[in-house]
């Protein structure tokens, strides 16, 4: 049976149920996903001066051919979108800037150390995202930012997420998409704090100079990150959920939910219809946390289908920003960002062919014997024939054959680095 015909089958059983196929796939063909640069080069940028990683976040593995300039990261992103059906965004980091061979200090980055990045994304017709790095830095040594007890420490992180604000609405500007700025820091204690008050002021008057300076909303939307706690933190981190959750509703922010950042049996599939009626915008690092905040890539498991799921039935596909955060250095770059990605937006295809009506209906009226039956048999309709039809219209590898290509790319490409 060829794809097509396996699609046509697989459509009829879905629209049995009154489920639209085709819908399901124009829909799909929309929703960008913001891919991160850094599962590309272990987080590494390309800093004259780069200091190890740091910040509480680990990459494990010495695969060969990691991306050492951004040429050969750039190339890299490339094969992987090659992969990936739709089109889709960048998220940078700062550390990503280039500086031509010069020292530049993060708080005097500007726009133009992005200019190759903006070129690239022009040609390839992407929207790019952005982070300040407010880690692997010799001023974030002790692990603290923006609630540094240090003042000029603090101006220093200070200008560096005004200037990264600035270098967002550039993005947003040139590719008439606007750029969301992503603030996430590490600073928090190994060990039980003697005040855990006085960091979090200090991290709240931080992010209001930040945000007094004004960056023109059209082309930049700013989102702050919580997290629980991270490696040399794991007594107490400053910027937690309930800060930012309040700071965000306060100050008109996006909320970032990183899904490795909450307490082991905590979801952030069940946080997301709660805080989409209070907050216009939210915005997701999805990744998967392994015993921890391990960032290993995402696969199709139970919690990144609930997500989907929510996203879509709430019909927020338009109001949840869906960006990736995972770096495993175990196996081959190229291949992560393609199964990571390909998984997300497997999900969400996944959930747009549930009947999501007809399910919700029967938990009104307290059906509840047919609403496990049903969420259970539809975890075996045939997804899969849908999904291959999709990735061969859109002009991407059906099932493993990308693999294929990642091979060769390896062979060709990444082993003789
Ligand atoms: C760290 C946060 C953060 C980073 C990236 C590199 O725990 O998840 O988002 O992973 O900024
Ligand atoms: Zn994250």
């Amino acid at each position: 049976m060829s794809v097509k015909e396996a699609f046509q089958w697989a459509k009829k059983e879905y629209e049995k149920w009154g489920v639209d196929v085709e819908a399901a796939i124009e829909k799909l063909k929309n929703v960008p996903i913001s891919i991160h640069c850094w599962q590309g080069d272990d987080v590494a940028g390309f800093e004259v001066n780069a200091s190890e990683l740091s910040g509480g976040i680990d990459v494990t593995g010495n695969y060969p051919g990691k991306a050492t300039t951004p040429e050969q990261l750039r190339a890299d992103l490339e094969k992987a979108l090659s992969l990936i059906p739709g089109k889709h965004r960048i998220n940078l980091h700062a550390i990503y800037a280039e500086t031509n061979g010069e020292v530049v200090e993060r708080d005097q980055l500007e726009p133009k150390h992005f200019a190759n990045w903006v070129q690239w994304a022009k040609e390839q017709e992407l929207g790019l995202d952005f982070n300040p790095t407010l880690f692997s830095h010799e001023k974030a040594s002790d692990g603290l930012t923006l609630s540094h007890p240090n003042e000029e420490i603090r101006e220093y992180w200070i200008k560096h997420c005004i200037k990264s604000r600035e270098i967002g609405a550039y993005f947003g500007k040139e590719l008439g998409t606007p750029a969301l700025t992503n603030i996430w820091i590490p600073d928090g204690y190994k060990d039980i704090p003697s005040d855990r008050l006085t960091p979090r002021l200090r991290l709240k008057e931080s992010l209001d100079k930040i945000y007094s300076v004004e960056v023109n909303e059209d082309y930049n939307i700013d989102a702050v990150e919580s997290k629980v706690f991270g490696i040399g933190s794991e007594s107490y981190v400053v910027g937690s959920h309930e800060f930012y959750l309040s700071y965000a509703l306060k100050n008109n922010k996006l909320c970032l939910l990183d899904t490795g950042h909450y307490h082991p049996t905590e979801t952030v599939s069940n946080k997301i219809s709660s805080m989409l009626l209070f907050n216009e915008k939210l915005a997701l690092h999805v990744s998967r946390p392994v015993r921890w905040d391990s960032d290993h890539v995402v696969i199709l498991d139970d919690e990144l289908k609930e997500i989907a799921l929510e996203i879509v039935r709430n019909d927020a596909l338009n109001r949840v920003i869906i960006g990736l955060d995972f770096f495993d250095a175990s196996i081959n770059r190229v291949a992560a960002w393609t199964i990571g990605t390909r998984n997300m937006i497997k999900s969400l295809l996944y959930a747009m062919l549930v009947p999501n009506e007809k399910l919700k209906q029967l938990q009104e009226e307290g059906n509840f014997t047919e609403r496990l039956a049903l969420m259970e048999e539809f975890k075996t309709y045939p997804f899969g024939a849908i999904w291959d039809y999709y990735c061969e219209k859109m002009g991407v590898p059906v099932k493993e054959t990308w693999l294929e290509e990642v091979k060769k790319y390896e062979e060709e490409v990444l082993i003789k680095r």
